[in-house]
């Protein structure tokens, strides 16, 4: 080699040790352990830090130790943190509450008698930070605590922290399918990997867990609703009960889905009627079988009676025996059926929305003691903006769980940035009037309304095989967001996404401040330039992605756009007032009386209500149609300033997150304006009126974005 190619090759060699390994913070989620920049409060924070000691030696306390050991190396790179936790003379302590002090515990004795099972303390006494709680779990959520009190820059020495869960169960559902698509998952593919599973427990699987355990997740529904029989066989029991063991030292159980025709369709079953002997012995073996391979399997959750799934109408059973046949299998291992309420058909002549509710109400009291009846938010389908569910408070005798859906389905799907739980928390402290003012549908679901015996939660998860868990940076949020609702559905969305922005990208004001203020404002946008005005289902046919107002015809009348909106040139909007559907009679009478009058409901919810002309005069001063071309408007103005607002933030944090959100953004814009043009157009022929003033006009005709194709959109 001469001596040039020699020097170009030490040259490359020295260069490529120079330069960062290729970033990728995008798979640490909002668990980066950033190293502290500050020198004083790095400082401070080591003092702590470098004194830890566990108190216990189970599985779930090694899960601690590591946690501990990668935050210390990344919050201060170069220290030792091989033997953390292993303090003799400790300045964080992390233990049982039964293994602490006692001058401790007497003086905490308030605080540590009201913690819950898995609750925890984080309190500083003496110079010393203690992390305890009741169980095991309760210490990881705690050691999640006390980090992310340190990515966020809390002083230790004045903590005082009491956490109790407010919701038992808080799960996600996977809608992952055993071929690893994943219906409508945005983010590539599904993170099971069947195919290597028993024997290869991948690292994701490890950080899936963690990142869930930091939120206090403690379920997972791990395939989809719409739901193959297969995975209850032992050639997929066997790889379940893989990942129920990677899981368990994290907290989080696994629940399987369960095809109602599975006796069937496994065993050759003649029929799958729940009332039938046979088929209930079949549970029956079947519950014991799964227990046999996963000893605390959550249980089942299930999709019966909907978009073509089996259940108990193929029988002219109710729901309730459904549910009912697979809770007493699971009942002597302790399990639980999640019966979903989202059952609707087309034969069924009444307005789509109220078929759940007329369904399930005079159920209330028929369901076994382990049946949770899981709802949707809103009556319909996980719109951008649905009013609340009117089984929430009408069920006082049936534990009900909320579903949100945190895949972006309806809103944007995986390129709009939204922050979902201002939506989440519109539905949450919504208030059913179940029992007088004050009955929100957060207390419904955390039982102190009804005294429920079980609560839950579950979130359709927004996870896959991309890069960055989620495919939108932003949509990281969501997840997190949701898991800390899950934990407390009144908690105050604005410190959650503060939180979120702080441990995930930096504790930088400049940066946190006015991203805080898109993410509170982000929902409003969308729903301004997707379905203002209490719009709904207006989305294109079968992928949902982009606008279709004009979806009529077809196989079913209640998937098109036409069946919701009904525009015609005398007005638009559903009626649901007595003189409609009726459906506002599924709410309480104090919501009831809100929502009759087109003049008294908010205008947010008037279309989805009510039947309005054109050229009705709203509270604003605008009529119907200058109300919602001007909401548009506004909408693709709210994206735009979204854009602009995020572009004056360039160099505040990594530069690759910095250009995704970046070209996000831009599509963000141009999808925003494709809605606001193609459903005034659209709706324009109806109203037969101009454009009001500031209402730029479309690019196109509407025939052209009527004739807008798109091929192999994700998701379906
Ligand atoms: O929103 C609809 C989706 C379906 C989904 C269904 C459901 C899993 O378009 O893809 O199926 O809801 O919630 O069951």
């Amino acid at each position: 080699m001469s001596y040039y190619r020699k020097f170009l090759w030490a040259f490359c060699l020295f260069v490529c040790f120079q330069l960062p390994v290729q970033a990728d913070p995008g798979y640490k989620l909002w668990l980066q352990y950033a190293p502290i920049e500050d020198a004083r409060e790095r400082d401070s924070y080591r003092v702590f830090f470098s004194q830890i000691q566990v108190m216990g030696h189970s599985d779930t306390d090694a899960v601690i130790r590591k946690e501990l050991q990668l935050a210390g190396s990344g919050f201060f790179p170069g220290d030792d943190f091989s033997s953390v936790g292993e303090s003799a003379d400790p300045k964080i302590w992390i233990g049982k509450v039964s293994l602490l002090p006692n001058s401790v515990a007497s003086a905490q004795a308030d605080k540590l008698a009201s913690l819950s099972e898995d609750g925890y303390a984080l309190f500083a006494l003496e110079g010393r930070v203690f992390v305890t709680s009741n169980t095991e779990i309760g210490l990881l959520y705690g050691t999640f605590g006390l980090l992310k009190a340190i990515q966020t820059r809390q002083p230790l020495t004045s903590l005082e922290v009491l956490e109790n869960p407010k919701i038992q169960t808080r799960m996600l559902n996977h809608w992952d399918n055993l071929n690893r698509t994943v219906e409508r998952g945005y983010a590539g593919f599904s993170i099971w990997n069947w195919h290597r599973l028993p024997k290869h427990i991948d690292q994701q699987y490890i950080d899936y867990a963690r990142a869930n355990a930091s939120i206090g997740i403690n379920a997972t529904s791990i395939t989809n609703v719409n739901a193959n029989a297969l995975v209850l066989t032992p050639v997929y029991l066997e790889k379940a009960a893989a990942l129920a063991d990677a899981f368990r030292p994290y907290g989080i159980k696994v629940f399987l889905t369960a095809r109602f025709n599975a006796p069937m369709q496994l065993d050759g079953l003649e029929t799958a009627d729940p009332l039938d002997p046979a088929v209930r012995e079949w549970w029956k073996k079947k519950a014991d079988e799964i227990y046999r391979y996963i000893p605390d399997f959550g249980g089942f959750l299930v999709k019966a009676d909907s978009e073509g799934q089996p259940g108990p109408h193929n029988y002219g059973r109710t729901q309730a025996d459904g549910a009912n046949a697979l809770a007493e299998a699971l009942e002597p291992h302790g399990g639980l059926v999640m019966w979903r309420a989202f059952v609707y058909s087309e034969n069924t002549p009444t307005d789509r929305t109220k078929q759940a509710f007329d369904e399930f109400k005079p159920l209330d009291g028929k369901f076994n003691d382990n049946v949770i009846v899981q709802v949707k938010n809103g009556p319909l389908d996980f719109q951008p903006r649905e009013p609340f569910h009117p089984l929430f408070g009408a069920m006082p005798e049936t534990p009900l769980m909320m579903e949100f859906q945190i895949t972006k389905e309806y809103l944007g799907q995986d390129t709009h940035w939204v922050n979902l739980a201002s939506m989440w928390e519109e539905v949450l402290q919504a208030d059913t009037y179940a029992k007088g003012a004050g009955s929100t549908v957060s207390n419904v679901l955390d039982g102190s309304l009804h005294g429920y015996r079980h609560t839950a939660i579950a979130g359709v998860a927004n996870i896959g095989t991309d890069r960055n868990w989620t495919g939108h940076p932003m949509a990281q949020g969501d997840w997190y967001s949701f898991g800390r609702l899950a934990w407390n559905p009144d908690a105050d969305i604005r410190e959650i996404a503060e939180d979120w922005l702080k441990m995930t990208f930096t504790n930088d004001p400049s940066f946190v401040d006015p991203v805080v203020d898109v993410m509170m404002k982000s929902h409003e946008i969308l729903v301004d330039y997707m379905t203002p005005l209490g719009l709904h289902h207006i989305m294109a046919r079968s992928h949902h992605w982009g606008p279709g107002p004009w979806v009529t015809g077809g196989r079913r009348d209640d998937w098109t756009a036409t069946y919701y909106h009904r525009a015609s040139e005398d007005g638009i909007g559903f009626d649901r007032t007595e003189s409609g559907s009726n459906a506002l009679e599924q709410y309480a009478p104090e919501v009831r009386n809100q929502w009759r009058n087109p003049d008294n409901i908010s205008l947010d919810y008037l279309l989805w209500f009510h039947r309005v002309a054109w050229d009705k005069k709203l509270s604003t001063g605008n009529t119907l149609w200058e109300e919602m071309a001007l909401r548009y408007q506004r909408g693709v103005e709210g994206a735009r300033w979204m854009e602009q607002t995020w572009l004056a933030l360039d160099g505040r944090i990594d530069e690759a997150m910095f250009e995704h959100m970046r070209s996000f953004l831009a599509i963000q814009v141009s999808e925003a304006e494709w809605w606001r043009d193609a459903c005034l157009l659209y709706f324009q022929q109806f109203s037969q009126q101009p454009l009001p003033a500031g209402v730029e006009a479309a690019a196109h005709d509407l025939e052209y974005y009527q004739g807008f194709r798109r091929f192999f959109v994700p998701g379906i």
